[in-house]
């Protein structure tokens, strides 16, 4: 018996002295060491009553210690649950609690407020910071540094990532060893990975972009990563001579294309510039070339089925476009209301199936058969078309979704704070254009009648509860919200209206 994940990306890495990470102050983890740390971690997990098949919850910073427990994860056939540094305590308790998870990952910083919730639930909480401290390798350090992969089979589950809803609750995708090792040995075919590159990694790794296809990837392949801790401007601009790849969601290209300092020279020994999980504007992708002469590759994917779609590594990376259904993965574009396949070139939601689309939510069977179909279709919630030449183009979204600077945000689960706010009738929550993020998000906010709702007291409810990433950035107040006849709100309205408000104030 194997273990087919851990064998593909780690456990034929094994001895090898060769340069895995470089960080950022130069310093080298090298594939063995990697391995023995990972392997060291694994003994705790199990010696701490982790069995195959249970949740581990982490919320720690990016660091070579925090992808070997990813690594200890696999190995030990553990389910890796990484959660957003940026989330609050009200935010994390659901995560821990929804998944059941046995073990709590978390900074030092947070144990005290994460050891009730771990503690309710039975479940063992380890430390682990930003420098690689903490109780997790404290006690990796006196265990063994090798551990016998746990034999697993490609079905078994890998990584739970959660995603929101529109009704507010987040969702636990359940991704198999299957699903992400289909996809990672695809794309590096698809886009000529091999053990001469170097990935400038500067993503954060607990989503689908920074975690598995930018690390799995980069395993499959045997090359290496400059691993930064977080996207940081002069950083990028002094290390992208030393690198070959870089992937990121298109704020990383407009803050370089922002930058005097980014030019074709500094672009010179570059192969390949990778944008997703946000829509890249054909403007940006047209003045990234005229800049650097390279022309950047833009896919798409979900949390749900990590990627589908690619423009071409030969071939015409079309501006504005996602390119083409992926090896194995299939797309369809449907009408909403019947299901019914559409004639190419119209517009509908896009469906895709393959080895890379995942299990369901996490005990929600019904959430999963609205989403899956049992033709093994998934309906993405996006909206697009295909076009002459077989391009894919997203052109919106069937889902109340925000998405900024690539992280996603329902407005549902905004919407929710506000309206319990005191003075507060009803909100709507939506997003509107923005220089940086793509999309930022606005709140607007009915009062009740005849009272006068403290906005700052608003905000400052949702600052304790939600993480910054999803706060408005600003509220404003309204007599009403428009609705049409079955009295459903227009967001589309809303959006027309306030498409400025970025805009005019200098956002
Ligand atoms: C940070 N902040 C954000 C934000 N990121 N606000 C809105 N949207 C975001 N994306 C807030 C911070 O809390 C802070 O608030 C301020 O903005 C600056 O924070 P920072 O830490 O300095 O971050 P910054 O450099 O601004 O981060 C921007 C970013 C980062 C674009 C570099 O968000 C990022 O790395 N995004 C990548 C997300 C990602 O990996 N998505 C992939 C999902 S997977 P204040 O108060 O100080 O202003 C997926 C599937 C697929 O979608 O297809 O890939
Ligand atoms: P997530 O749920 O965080 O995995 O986000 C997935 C969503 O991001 C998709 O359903 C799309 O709406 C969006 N997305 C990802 N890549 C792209 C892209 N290249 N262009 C437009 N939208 C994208």
């Amino acid at each position: 018996m194997t273990n087919p994940l851990y064998d593909q990306l780690f456990g034929k890495h094994a001895g090898k002295t060769t340069p895995f990470l470089r960080l950022a102050d130069g310093s080298v983890v090298t594939h063995s060491a990697f391995l023995q740390t990972a392997a060291r971690m694994a003994h705790v997990l199990t010696q701490n009553g982790m069995q195959p098949g249970d949740r581990l919850a982490a919320q720690v910073e990016k660091s070579p210690e925090a992808l070997a427990l990813y690594a200890a994860c696999v190995q030990a056939g553990i389910v890796f649950l990484p959660l957003n540094t940026a989330y609050t305590i009200d935010e994390l308790t659901y995560f821990i609690e929804n998944s059941g998870a046995r073990m709590v990952v978390c900074d030092a910083r947070s144990e005290a407020e994460l050891a009730p919730v771990a503690e309710k639930l039975g479940a063992k909480i380890q430390t682990l910071n930003a420098d690689g401290s903490g109780t997790l390798t404290t006690q990796a350090q006196s265990m063994p540094s090798e551990f016998a992969p746990v034999p697993r089979s490609e079905d078994d589950l890998a990584a739970f990532l959660y995603t929101s809803g529109t009704t507010g609750r987040s969702k636990g995708a359940m991704l198999t060893q299957g699903n992400l090792l289909s996809n990672a040995m695809t794309l590096v075919e698809e886009w000529r990975f091999t053990e001469d590159d170097v990935l400038l990694h500067a993503l954060p790794i607990f989503h689908t972009h920074g975690l598995f296809v930018a690390t799995n990837v980069t395993l499959v392949a045997g090359s290496s990563m400059i691993f930064l801790p977080k996207f940081d401007l002069d950083r990028i601009i002094e290390l992208l001579p030393k690198a070959t790849v870089m992937m990121g969601v298109p704020t990383f290209y407009t803050r370089l294309l922002d930058d005097d300092r980014f030019t074709r020279e500094l672009t010179s020994k570059m192969r390949l510039f990778i944008s997703g999980s946000a829509p890249l504007l054909a403007e940006t992708h047209v003045q990234f070339e005229q800049r650097t002469g390279h022309r950047i590759l833009e896919r798409y994917g979900m949390t749900e089925t990590n990627m589908n779609t690619s423009n071409p590594y030969d071939g015409e990376r079309r501006a504005g476009t996602v390119g083409f259904p992926l090896p194995g993965v299939e797309l369809r574009i449907t009408d909403p209301a019947t299901g019914e396949t559409l004639p190419q070139g119209q517009i509908g939601q896009i469906e895709v199936r393959g080895a890379n689309v995942f299990k369901g939510y996490w005990q929600m069977p019904e959430k999963t058969a609205e989403e899956l179909r049992a033709d093994g279709f998934f309906i993405t919630g996006d909206l697009g078309k295909i076009d002459a030449d077989g391009y894919v183009h997203i052109v919106g979204r069937n889902k109340d979704l925000i998405i900024s600077g690539g992280y996603n945000i329902y407005p549902k689960e905004i919407e929710l704070v506000l309206d319990e706010q005191p003075g507060v009738l009803e909100s709507a929550v939506i997003g509107v254009p923005h220089a940086d993020f793509g999309e930022t998000v606005l709140g607007l906010v009915v009062p009740k009648k005849g009272e006068t709702p403290d906005l700052d007291a608003v905000m400052q409810a949702v600052t304790s509860s939600l993480a910054r990433f999803k706060h408005p950035r600003k509220l404003i107040l309204v007599d009403e919200l428009p609705r049409n006849t079955m009295g459903k709100v227009q967001k589309n309205i809303l959006r027309e209206q306030y498409a400025d408000v970025f805009a005019a104030v200098g956002n």
